[in-house]
């Protein structure tokens, strides 16, 4: 890699000045004023690095394979290694490419951007929103104006689904996965009292969570209150079972135990529940509060039961809720609904992408609205 220093009167002309000597791929790692000793070169200074040097750039990209390949003899391990230490330097850079390129925009949109940045959005979808806006006739917009362009275009991002079971299938069958704790139990008995109970269809729960006899009990006592069935099951045969003996039900609810890292033989129960189903509609249970990086690795967890939506809880744990759209947008499954607090049934909204958007926005563009709207 070569990294080097260009000096010019302003950011955009440092930049330019380095595409011309290292060509269009070279990354902006830092720009700033110049210091006072180097200030004669020019007043702005900007460092970007380029991968190979400009000679071995002419080449076609023929000439290299398509996907990463360790050499003959270069242990795979090491090689996996090496590729997800590359991925990382990557994604420091366009981290610190961003936070340069900011240096060259209007000051609202930059102030925008960087409290974007601090919803934990991916830098990917802040930069599209900014470059969407910059290249855009409300370039110049500030204020509320600016916050309204920013919550449209981040409304457009927002994926959502909130329904519940399979449409075309006879009965609505649908089941709660995730993590220990998350708050599959209570999410189930918010959902079946608010959507299903309300217009009083005929329905069934299924508790899979039978080795927790307090936790089986407690369902058991929410399904009497709900007028709905209540069977436990402890493996496919009996679930199938159920579901034969309970035909005529038109909502099957299925609740089923924590899974967690640390407990890989309980996914081989799980997954074998799952996929004894007919016509499945399986929500996977997040907690909004998990840090950023637990979070996608949880999702990757269970991406092996294929989810077909996401269903965020303890909203109101949380500040921050960019990482539910990098979630959804990342792995493309779309948002289904939002709990945001422990009281049953109130706690939960069907997910909608306006509102998500606000969400997103709402703890930091506000602040600045309402800055501005005092000044
Ligand atoms: N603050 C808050 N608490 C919640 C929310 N949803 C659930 N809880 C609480 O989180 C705790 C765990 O909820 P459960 O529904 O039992 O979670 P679970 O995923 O079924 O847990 P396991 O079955 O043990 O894996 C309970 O105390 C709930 O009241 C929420 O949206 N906000
Ligand atoms: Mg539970």
């Amino acid at each position: 890699m070569r990294i080097k220093s260009f000096f010019s009167s302003s950011v955009d002309a440092a930049l330019c000045e380095a595409r011309r000597e290292l060509g269009p791929e070279a990354m902006l790692i830092e720009s700033r004023r110049s210091a006072p000793e180097s200030r004669r070169l020019g007043e702005y200074e900007v460092v970007c690095a380029v991968t190979a040097p400009p000679a071995a750039r002419g080449r076609s990209s023929n000439d290299t394979p398509s996907g990463p390949a360790p050499a003959p003899g270069f242990p795979t391990q090491d090689f996996a290694a090496l590729v997800e230490r590359v991925e990382r330097l990557s994604l420091v850079l366009q981290r610190a490419e961003s936070s340069a390129l900011r240096l060259t925009l209007n000051p609202e949109l930059a102030a925008a951007s960087r409290l974007l940045e601090s919803t934990e959005l991916d830098p990917r979808w802040i930069g599209s929103i900014v470059s969407s806006i910059e290249n855009s006739p409300c370039a110049g917009a500030a204020g509320s104006e600016l916050h309204d362009q920013i919550q449209n275009r981040l409304t457009g991002l927002v994926s959502v689904d909130p329904t519940l079971g399979v449409p075309s299938a006879a009965r609505r069958i649908i089941a709660l996965i995730g993590p220990p704790g998350a708050g599959k139990t209570t999410s189930l008995v918010k959902l079946a009292a608010r959507f299903a109970l309300s217009g009083a269809r005929p329905s069934l729960i299924l508790s899979a969570d039978t080795q927790r006899v307090a936790a089986t009990e407690q369902l058991r006592a929410f399904a009497a209150i709900l007028g709905s069935a209540f069977v436990a099951v402890d493996s496919p045969r009996v679930l199938r079972q159920a579901l034969e003996e309970h035909g005529g039900k038109e909502w099957i609810w299925i609740d089923t135990p924590g899974w967690s890292r640390d407990e890989p033989s309980d996914a081989k129960g799980l997954a074998e529940l799952i996929s004894s189903v007919p016509d499945l509609d399986t929500h996977l249970v997040l907690p909004a509060s998990m840090r950023a990086a637990d979070l996608s690795a949880t999702v990757d967890r269970f991406l092996p039961f294929h989810p077909a939506k996401l269903l965020f809880t303890r909203l109101d744990e949380t500040s921050c809720f960019g990482p539910l759209l990098n979630e959804s947008a990342r792995t493309g499954i779309p948002l289904s609904f939002l709990g945001n607090g422990p009281q049953i049934p109130e706690d939960i909204e069907p997910a909608e992408p306006a509102a998500v958007a606000r969400l997103i926005l709402r703890h930091q563009l506000g602040i600045r609205r309402a800055a501005s709207a005092a000044a």
